[in-house]
């Protein structure tokens, strides 16, 4: 049993030996992704070891990154390309702006060398960027030698400036190229009908109408000597376009107040409805609508009379959102706003206070049922008397100086000068 024993412990010994010595030998000749794959001394190693069998990449055996993935694994900036004559001996490939392929990550942004442009551009190989194509020649040449000087698709040749300029078929200042990519129809002006053409609309495809606008006001209806005892409340709200309002924030500020606006004309019927439900002759329509404009707050931080009037007025749809703005942007919108009513009105600009300041009002054709009272003032244009209506609330001061309108205020206007002149804006 002695004996047995001991021969149990040589040979768990030599066991223990052997295991070592297997553990040690895995160790050295464990296979590194670095220097399994280059060396050519490896594959005579490989010819006598065990356990690099199954690790390195055999690509001198036709194993690559596509067939033997798990073997040959290609770098984090590189893709498994074998068939690429650049690609390394694992099939792997290193993606380089300007090699000609256009691979995953290339965009017209960040390699149009290799991703190439869209919308008629082309790219420009030295800036790597996408440009409008120029002519070296003229491009409206038909002459074969030209042919590849041509402008692209969307855009026509401008032969005296030498360039191709974008195409724009319904001329509504959005050009064929950004109307495909919008989806809107380069063939309509005005693709979802919200009068705004699509080159100033926001939300080309659809009408944007947000929340309702609230208006409220007073009107002080039998006044006795300008007081006002009982002044009458008006209210009513509307959804506005905020296409329409700020297409116009890009417009040229022109044609101000015979501009067809469908928004105004909402806004003129709400006024006559307003009159028809209170019984209100013509003259109380009319300071019932002059009283809606002096509502409005007087914007200081718009002055700014370097700027002759009324070329810094805003539209009137704009003056009613934003229910503010200078003398000119009551005078405008309530000249705009009285015409859609139907009044035969005129927007007038004249000096104040000895010449140191402008104002603007509106001209008025008289009309039966106002009180003229002491100050008959008015400009003679086509024939025809304008009585003077100031449509603005405050004065720079920030004074309310018309609290209550009335039509017995009729006439007045806080500037002393009488020599307004009718202006076309
Ligand atoms: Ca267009
Ligand atoms: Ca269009
Ligand atoms: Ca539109
Ligand atoms: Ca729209």
């Amino acid at each position: 049993m002695a004996k047995k024993k001991k021969n149990n412990i040589w040979y768990i010994a030599g066991s223990v030996v052997i295991i070592v010595f297997l553990i040690v030998l895995f160790f050295i000749y464990q296979p590194s992704n670095s220097s399994s794959t280059t060396s050519g001394e490896e594959s005579k190693k490989s010819s006598w070891s065990l356990f690099e069998e199954d690790a390195s990449c055999k690509y001198n055996k036709g194993e690559n990154c596509q067939n033997t993935p798990s073997k040959c694994v290609c770098k984090s900036d590189q893709i498994c390309f074998p068939d690429r004559t650049k690609s390394d001996n694992l099939g792997c490939y290193t993606i380089v702006c300007g090699d000609g392929y256009k691979d995953e990550g290339e965009t017209s942004e960040t390699c149009c060398i290799d991703a190439g442009c869209s919308n008629g551009l082309v790219c420009d190989a030295n800036l790597n960027k996408c440009v409008k194509p120029e002519c070296p020649f003229d491009c409206c040449i038909n002459d074969i030698k030209y042919q590849d000087k041509s402008c692209p698709q969307y855009y026509t040749c401008n032969s005296q400036e030498h360039s191709c300029e974008p195409d724009d078929s319904d001329n509504d200042a959005f050009f064929d190229y950004e109307e495909i990519q919008k989806g809107t129809d380069r063939y309509n002006p005005d693709t979802d009908g919200d009068t705004v053409l699509d080159g100033y609309d926001n939300h080309p495809l659809f009408e944007y109408l947000p929340d309702n606008i609230n208006y409220d006001w007073y009107y002080g209806k039998n006044c006795i000597w300008g007081f006002c005892p009982f002044p009458q409340n008006l209210n009513f709200e509307i959804k506005i376009s905020e296409d329409v309002i700020s297409s116009y924030e890009n417009m040229p500020k022109e044609n101000l107040i015979n501009r067809k606006d469908p928004q105004l004309e909402e806004v003129a019927q709400i006024m006559n409805q307003l009159a028809n439900a209170e019984g209100y002759n013509d003259a109380d329509k009319l300071m019932m609508t002059i009283a809606f404009s002096r509502s409005f707050n007087y914007d200081y931080t718009k002055l700014n009379f370097d700027k002759p009037l009324p070329d810094w007025a805003n539209f009137p749809m704009e003056t009613i959102v934003k229910k503010e703005g200078l003398c000119a942007d009551s005078a405008v919108m309530a000249t705009a706003l009285l015409r859609e009513i139907g009044y035969d009105a005129h927007y007038l600009v004249g000096p104040c206070h000895d010449y140191t300041s402008y104002h603007a009002i509106v001209g008025i054709l008289y009309v039966d049922g106002i009180t003229l009272g002491g100050s008959e003032r008015y400009v003679t244009h086509n024939g025809k008397k304008y009585y003077y209506v100031d449509a603005t609330s405050r004065d720079s001061g920030g004074n309310v100086f018309y609290s209550a309108t009335s039509k017995d205020d009729f006439g007045t206007t806080f500037c002393s000068m009488n020599e307004f002149v009718v202006r076309e804006s």
